[in-house]
Parts: structure tokens; sequence; C-alpha cells
């Protein structure tokens, strides 16, 4: 087997046997294809419309223009758990910075990725393909790097500016989760700290996932991360020019087409677990292509990793009682990493 899907495709280029096939252990879709039997078609795709707010109207001292945002914000979270956020000033230079990075990353040689391969799921720095080798039946086309970032960052010493910008594009975005955080706080009917107090943010976890897909000579058949959602209360995702996600919004896959430079956020199961069912975690996937390599970052951002989370108390009442059992976080990743990626089973261990 090779040790990175990145390896693989860069053989099957030279080998003629294989480039226009995948090892059978990558046929993921041929036992699913019944999920995409309800996939959107371009007509439908083109009337259907990713909610999108404008980070500089969230944060806008113009009265008006941050209650119009904080609507939508609010709609997005109940209706799609999902949205493209625009003017979020992360700039065009760190963005290149950190797409450059991540590619110089998969770049290295592979002695120098090795020390960070295998271990425990829950070990600061870890890379390696698929999701989870140990338990998975059909291997995803996907290599992929994990780094704690917050409270403590972790970042691999090699290439030489790779942890630096790391660094400031994690800072970058917990800036705008703790703005987007508010902003949900008002949604809810809560004064604009009151996410922050009540998960303590500034102690909170947050994980920087740089996911790897290279172009697949069968992306039809393969499967780059299967449906499923993300662990902590909100995931933001800055994607290269290659598209692949796709969310499940009234049980249909919708591809997402970024606008330019945007970013893209979603909600996690602690944020459904925090609003007690009100705002649901989103759904998603992501597929492969055979045109290039697709490099994405997510930022997952939740609680302590030693923090037990529930409902919050002002989300529930005598007829709206929890939905969800307690959990400490850094349980809830255990159980999630250590089984395959699938849709929403790790939230149903915790539902009432
Ligand atoms: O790469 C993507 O489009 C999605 C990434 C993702 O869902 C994840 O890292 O959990």
């Amino acid at each position: 087997m090779f040790s990175s899907v990145k390896k693989l495709a860069e053989s099957s280029i030279s080998s003629i046997s294989v480039v226009n096939s995948i090892p059978s252990e990558y046929v993921y879709r041929k036992n699913n294809s019944n999920e995409d039997s309800i996939i959107l078609g371009d007509e439908e795709v083109q009337n259907t419309t990713i909610p999108t707010i404008d980070f500089s109207q969230l944060i806008s001292s113009n009265s008006a223009d941050r209650t119009k945002a904080i609507q939508q914000l609010g709609h997005a979270c109940t209706h799609w758990g999902f949205f493209m956020l625009i003017n979020h000033g992360v700039s065009v230079t760190l963005r290149e910075e950190l797409l450059r990075a991540s590619q110089s990353f998969y770049d290295l040689p592979e002695e120098d990725r090795k020390q960070y391969e295998g271990g425990n799921v829950l070990d600061p720095i870890r890379c390696g393909t698929s999701f989870n080798l140990n338990v998975e039946k059909n291997l995803l086309w996907r290599d992929y790097l994990k780094c704690h970032v917050h409270p403590y960052f972790h970042a691999p010493s090699k290439p030489i500016d790779f942890s630096g910008i790391v660094e400031t594009y994690c800072k970058k975005s917990r800036e705008v989760i703790g703005e987007l955080l508010k902003g949900i706080s008002i949604s809810l009917g809560q004064e604009e700290n009151y996410i922050h107090e009540v998960i303590n943010c500034e102690s909170g976890f947050q994980i920087c996932i740089i996911n790897f897909y290279p172009p697949c000579p069968k992306p039809e058949l393969a499967m780059g991360l299967p449906p499923h959602s993300d662990h902590g209360f909100l995931t933001l995702l800055l994607q290269n020019e290659l598209e692949g996600l796709q969310v499940l919004h009234n049980c249909k896959w919708i591809p997402i087409h970024p606008l330019p430079n945007s970013l893209l956020v979603n909600t996690g199961d602690h944020m459904e677990i925090l609003t007690n069912g009100k705002y649901k975690s989103n759904i998603h996937r992501a597929i492969v292509n055979n045109k290039g390599t697709r490099i994405t970052i997510a930022t997952a951002h939740g609680p302590h990793l030693d923090d037990t989370f529930g409902p919050a108390t002002e989300m529930i009442s005598d007829h709206n009682p929890p939905s969800y059992r307690a959990t400490k976080y850094r349980d809830y990743i255990n159980l999630q990493q250590s089984n395959e990626l699938d849709k929403k089973t790790c939230l149903d261990h915790v539902r009432i």
C-alpha cells in the first residue's frame, strides 16, 4: 500500500497500467452510488443560493448593516449550517502564502513527514493518508496534516517558513470566528459575548487540518472525504481554486462554487449541542477531480479539550429539555477520530 495518495497519484502518471484506473481499495462510490442519485442537476444548482455573509457588515459600526448581517447569519445557521464569507479580512497575500506553504509541506521528502505518521488520534501533530487506516474498508483519495494550534501551537518545523505562516493564519481565523460567534450569540437572542463566555473562548481548542487531494484518474469512483459533520462549534475552510466541497441541504448534495478569496464556514456538532439542536451541524463531503491537486485548510474551533460540554442553560427549558448528553470534548473527538467518518454517527452517541 502507498503511504500517501500523492505518491500513488504520481506513480499513476508514469504508469500506463494505472493511468485509467485506481486500485480497488480506493473504489468508494461503487458501493455507495445511491448517495449520488440525489445530487442536484446544473439547472437546479443555479436556483439554489448558498448563503453569503459579508463579514465587513457583521463588524460594521452602522447598526442597520450589522443587524441585517446578523439576521442573515441566523438564517444561514438555521437553514443551512453553512455559508460563504466575503470581506473577511484575511489578506490575499496570507492566503497565497498559506496555500504555497501547504504544498511545500507535501513536497518534503518522505522522511521529513514520517515522524508525524501513525501515533494517537489526538497527537498534536499528525499526518497520514485517508482518514483512519485502522478501521476503514475503503481508502480515501486524501492525505492530511493535522496540527493542534490553540491554546498551544504545534506545527512541523519544516519547511522553513511553514510554522510561522500557519500560526499567522490560525490567529487571524480565530479573530474571524470570534466575530462570527458574537453575531451568532445575538441571533440566538443573547448578548454578543454570550457564546464566548459559555464556551470559555480564550482557552478553546483549535485544530488546523491541511487536506491534500491529488488528481485522480477515476474521480467518479473515489472519495476525498465521505459525508460527515465536524466536531467543533464552527469550521472555517480556505481552499485553492479547485472545487470539490459538497454540502447536504434538504437531502440534496449541493456543489459549492466559492467566490475567489472567500472562506467557507460550517456549523459543527458542538454548535448543535450548545444550542440544543436549534443550529444543527452541517453534513458535507469532498469529492476529487482529475484536473489538479486540490488543497483545503480547515480550522475547527471548539471548547477546551478537557471541558465537559452539553446544551447551554439558556437553550433549554421545561418545554425544550436537553437533547444531548454532556461529554468531555476530548472524548468526543477521540470517538469521532477512532471510527470511520460517517455522517453524524458520533453525535448520535450523545443524543438523548
Ligand atoms: O476539503 C474539503 O472540501 C472539506 C474538508 C473537511 O470537511 C474537513 O477537513 O473536515
